[in-house]
């Protein structure tokens, strides 16, 4: 353990300027190597922060120095204090899993250990080397008012065993709003690499906040309530802070044990606190229980005692792991960066997820044709194959919005480029689809072919003369493998690379007038570990600490944390790589379109739902499969990423008739919803399937497209005020216990209830029910839940839905396309409470034109029913409105048959059924006219 007891000083190492490139290629891994100096920042951190500080905090600075140089070093605890400590409470002081760790390496860190039985089911279990109740860390200092909340020094007396621990630390708290507190910790003297993303500041300190803030002085922690329960949110003294360079922790005892968030995973929605450890790293690899996946979302959501929500946002984008315990207790471990933390109080579900969205931004409002029905598969053999699909499903009459191409239609699997013979008639197939109303979208890829013949490739040539790849530390372009063999890396993070990435798309547009964009392998995913020379040694590719991440390397499969981008070292950018790729995509789009632009991107980051959608991967062709898509899918309405879903019918495998049709049911209700399948697999897309197969399809994706006006309006909702859109039961119901663990059904918006079939050889399907009146949405017939477990019939052809009491529903007739469909008269849907009560919105507008909402180029109605009367009022209107009307009103509901309906006044003819549902047709009320109708 002699590295630890030098004293080391804290060199910036992760703000890479062009200035100090040299120094960090010379930076050697012996800890003991004195630092050069003649550098002002690099000279130890007290000679220049020491200016700054008060006297008081000098001297206590100088007693950490000489006991550091007297070599103080923490000793073994005593073993009785470590047998105290109960065994959910361990929190792990040798997280390293490349090493057994021994009673010699444990007592070296000055931490406790104690052997437990192993843990059984893949988890770690109980850490055998944990920290004792007095470990060392921060104490509080000179705690000061600002016009925002409060600042202050941590100080450490005694270093923890991290190279570059540093010694004090700047405490920033601000009261944001009323329900947001942010909270940052970082070195006091230096300033180190922060995650680029503009965030809203406050402009004064919030006057009413409906939480309090205290602080434990020494050792430092905070604790955090929620004034009117008390209930106390965050305590972080209960394990010791650690902020050295390259390793950043702090753990905080959690109020209870429903946590949800924390992406990218394939889990339950529900977190098992069973000592389970999260890693957030981008990779590119088939969904695994356990693995770090594609995004990363430091963000949790947790449910207290009582139903009361709070959300926790850690903006950090190094590489990291979140330790999750039963305490119930929660780690953040990360590697780099600063602890930037931004807390929601809530207090219900919906509003943390707001409250979040207002700090990484609302979600983009999608065009309309996205949330038609999309169809891909890897294996088209040529454009004339896919079109004779996109011609299978018009002679169908199956819904279909766009077609799709994966890498076959490119020449050699480079981008910008499509194949002359097999593809050749590719742009007459986007002009086709065009004519049709429907869209075209092809995948691209940020890896760029580096060995096409100079002056036969434009992409690379202009990118390498000016200068937009990451590069080596040797400063020449990385050279990694992707789809076309041999390629550099578009560093995004660059400002002109955005520029050169438009040129590419606007020359590719002038021959393929595509709609929108795919963007894959964008973690991004390499085919080699770092480069084809591998990566170079030191402290960014091999770290002192390496997170729990998939090949236990951070170059594993995707390129070296050491390489160059414009904005810092991949090391920082790695995880915001799809994130910046999205947002050059999307502003191409709109500078080539002038419309929304459409993007779907694999990999993603907090604040990736302004700019694009996201689809869950590669998974296969299995049942478990498309269960975990139901999670996979809510996550990511937590991470403000609503327009997700997952390959219908599975990528790779095969599906079955039996699987694909349940999938196609299930993935008429993802926000996105796209059938993809893999190359080398048959054929799954609707056309394909037995008659009955096929029309069961068609069916729910007509249902699908009779929804489209309802969901279009969640998403401006969520555009707008940051809702989501597929949403977990326990938003809706977070008194219902019961609903915390629920991943096997959902809801769109509040209202509409999704139990799909997830087994094979069944006919019925159990769902729950929260407490009130379900209507079945076909047929209007009611169930009264009083909160139970109802079986349902579900035979192949149907997937069940049921609309919440009080709730009004637009849809509208169903047509092939989204845009057939506009034209068609409006049908609502009004699902009364057993108080005759109910509510619905609509927002309507031209479904593909730029910010309409922010220019008022839309309509907006609000619907309300109540005493036997149902009122549109027309909040917006816009000249789109016009040629929509409202045709039909279904009343849900509607307890005795009534003897007259009046539409604003006047008499209509209308039809009343036994399951008290009342229809009445033809009502030609145009969208901007405000109705009335009553029933008596
Ligand atoms: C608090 O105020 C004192 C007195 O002005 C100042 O010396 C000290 O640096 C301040 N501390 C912080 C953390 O700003
Ligand atoms: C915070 O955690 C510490 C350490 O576990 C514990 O002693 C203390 O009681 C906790 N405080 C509150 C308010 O829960
Ligand atoms: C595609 O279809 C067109 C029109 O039928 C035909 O002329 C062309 O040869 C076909 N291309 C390929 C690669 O099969
Ligand atoms: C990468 O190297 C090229 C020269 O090969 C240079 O023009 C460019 O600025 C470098 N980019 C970064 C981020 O270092
Ligand atoms: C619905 O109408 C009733 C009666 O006019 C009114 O009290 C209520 O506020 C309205 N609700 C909404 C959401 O507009
Ligand atoms: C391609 C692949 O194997 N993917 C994974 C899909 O998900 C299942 C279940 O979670 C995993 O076991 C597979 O490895």
């Amino acid at each position: 353990m002699k590295l630890y007891q030098k004293l080391r000083t804290a060199v910036p190492r992760l703000v890479l300027s062009q200035e100090d490139e040299e120094e960090e290629e010379e930076e050697e891994e012996d800890a003991d190597t004195p630092t050069p100096t003649g550098h002002s920042r690099l000279a130890p951190w007290w000679v220049g922060s020491g200016l700054l500080l008060s006297a008081v905090l000098l001297s206590a600075v100088t007693v950490w120095v000489l006991r550091q140089v007297s070599g103080g070093w923490h000793g073994p605890a005593p073993p009785s204090q470590c047998h105290q400590v109960p065994e959910s409470h361990r929190f792990d002081c040798y997280p390293e899993r490349s090493v057994v760790v021994t009673r010699e390496l444990c007592e070296g860190r000055g931490c406790c250990f104690v052997e437990t039985p192993p843990a059984v089911g893949g988890t770690r279990g109980v850490p055998w080397c944990f920290y004792p109740p007095d470990f060392p860390s921060y104490a509080l200092q000179s705690l000061n008012q600002t016009a925002l909340g409060m600042a202050g020094l941590l100080v450490r007396r005694e270093k923890a065993y991290y190279p570059r621990d540093i010694g004090v630390l700047r405490l920033d708290v601000e009261l944001e709003t009323d329900t947001r507190l942010h909270v940052k910790i970082t070195d006091a003297a230096n300033p180190r690499y922060e995650v680029p993303l503009d965030v809203p500041r406050a402009k004064k300190r919030a006057e009413n906040p409906i939480y309090s803030l205290d602080f434990s002085k020494d050792p430092f922690g905070l604790l955090l309530r929620r004034r009117d329960t008390g209930t106390v949110l965050l305590n972080t003294t209960v394990a010791p802070l650690i902020f050295a360079d390259q390793f950043l922790q702090i753990s905080t005892a959690l109020p209870s044990r429903f946590l949800y968030g924390l992406g990218e995973h394939r889990s339950t929605l529900l977190h098992s606190l069973d000592w389970s450890t999260l890693t957030l790293w981008a990779r590119d690899v088939s969904p695994t229980e356990s693995f770090n996946l594609y995004g990363a979302h430091p963000f949790y959501l947790l449910l207290e005692e009582g139903g009361d929500a709070h959300g926790v946002f850690l903006l950090n984008s190094n590489a990291m792991e979140v330790a999750l315990q039963p305490a119930p207790a929660l780690t953040w471990r990360t590697i780099g960066g600063v602890l930037d933390f931004y807390i929601f109080l809530g207090p219900d579900p919906n509003a943390v997820i707001q409250q979040y969205q207002e700090v990484i931004g609302f979600p983009a409002m999608p065009p309309l044709w996205a949330l038609g029905f999309h169809l891909c598969r890897w294996g088209y053999g040529s454009s004339n194959e896919t079109w004779q699909t996109v011609r299978a499903m018009r002679n169908f009459q199956i819904p279909q919005d766009a077609q799709w191409n994966d890498i076959d239609y490119m020449d050699g699997y480079r981008d910008f480029t499509f194949d002359a013979q097999k593809f050749a008639s590719l742009p007459s197939l986007v002009e086709d689809l065009h004519k049709h109303g429907q869209h075209y979208v092809m995948i691209l890829d940020p890896g760029i072919s580096s060995t096409s013949p100079r002056g036969s490739y434009w992409p690379f040539d202009e990118g390498l003369r000016r200068g937009l790849f990451i590069n080596t530390t040797q400063g020449q372009p990385l050279i990694g493998q992707v789809w076309p063999g041999y390629t550099a890396f578009a560093d995004f993070s660059n400002v002109d690379t955005r520029q050169w990435w438009l040129e590419n798309l606007q020359r590719f547009h002038a021959h393929v007038p595509f709609d929108g964009v795919w963007i894959d392998m964008n973690e991004p995913s390499n085919f080699m570990d770092g480069s084809e020379e591998g990566c170079p040694p030191g402290e960014l590719d091999s770290p002192p600490y390496t997170p729990a991440v998939l090949g236990d390397s951070l170059s594993a499969k995707t390129v070296c944390a050491s390489a160059k981008q414009s904005a810092s070292v991949h090391y920082n950018l790695h995880n915001l790589y799809g994130l910046m790729e999205a947002e050059a995509t999307a502003s191409a789009l709109i500078q080539i379109r002038g419309k929304r632009p459409f993007v779907i991107s694999r990999s993603t980051f907090p604040s990736q739902g302004r700019y694009s959608g996201h689809w869950l991967g590669d998974n296969r062709s299995q049942w478990k499969d498309m269960y975990y898509s139901i999670p996979g899918m809510l996550s990511f309405s937590l991470f403000g990423i609503p327009l997700v879903g997952a390959d219908i019918c599975g990528f790779s495998g095969s599906t079955s008739e039996e699987l694909c049709t349940r999938w196609m049911q299930l993935g008429a209700f993802y926000p996105f919803s796209r059938n993809h399948n893999s190359q080398n697999e048959k054929a799954q897309d609707p056309t394909v399937f037995s008659p009955a197969a096929r029309t069961a399809m068609k069916d729910v994706l007509l249902t699908r497209y009779s929804l489209l006006p309802f969901l279009y309006t969640l998403f401006h909702r969520a555009h707008v005020h940051g809702d989501t859109v597929a949403r977990p039961l326990f938003f809706e119901f977070p008194q219902d216990t019961v609903t915390y663990g629920l991943d096997r059904q959902f809801l769109w918006g509040r209202s509409l209830l999704v139990t799909p079939v997830l087994e094979p050889g069944v006919d019925s399907v159990m769902g729950y029910f929260p407490r009130g009146v379900w209507y079945d949405f076909y047929t209007g017939s009611s169930v009264n839940s009083s909160g139970e477990m109802l079986k349902l019939s579900a035979p192949l052809e149907h997937l069940n839905l049921h609309l919440r009491e009080g709730s009004i529903l637009p849809t509208q007739k169903p047509g092939p396309t989204s845009k057939a469909s506009r034209g068609n008269p409006l049908r609502l849907i009004v699902a009364l409470s057993p108080g005759a009560t109910a509510w619905g919105d609509l927002f309507w507008d031209d479904g593909e034109s730029l910010d309409t909402f922010e220019r008022g180029s839309y309509s907006y109605l609000v619907f309300n029913a109540t005493e036997n009367v149902f009122t549109s009022s027309v909040l917006h209107t816009s000249t789109e409105a016009a040629s929509t009307t409202i045709g039909t009103l279904s009343i849900y509901g509607v307890r005795e048959p009534p003897h007259k309906v009046l539409l604003n006044g006047q008499e209509k003819p209308f039809s009343y059924l036994d399951n008290q549902v009342l229809t009445v047709s033809g009502l030609g009320m145009g969208l901007g006219q405000a109705f009335s109708l009553q029933w008596l």
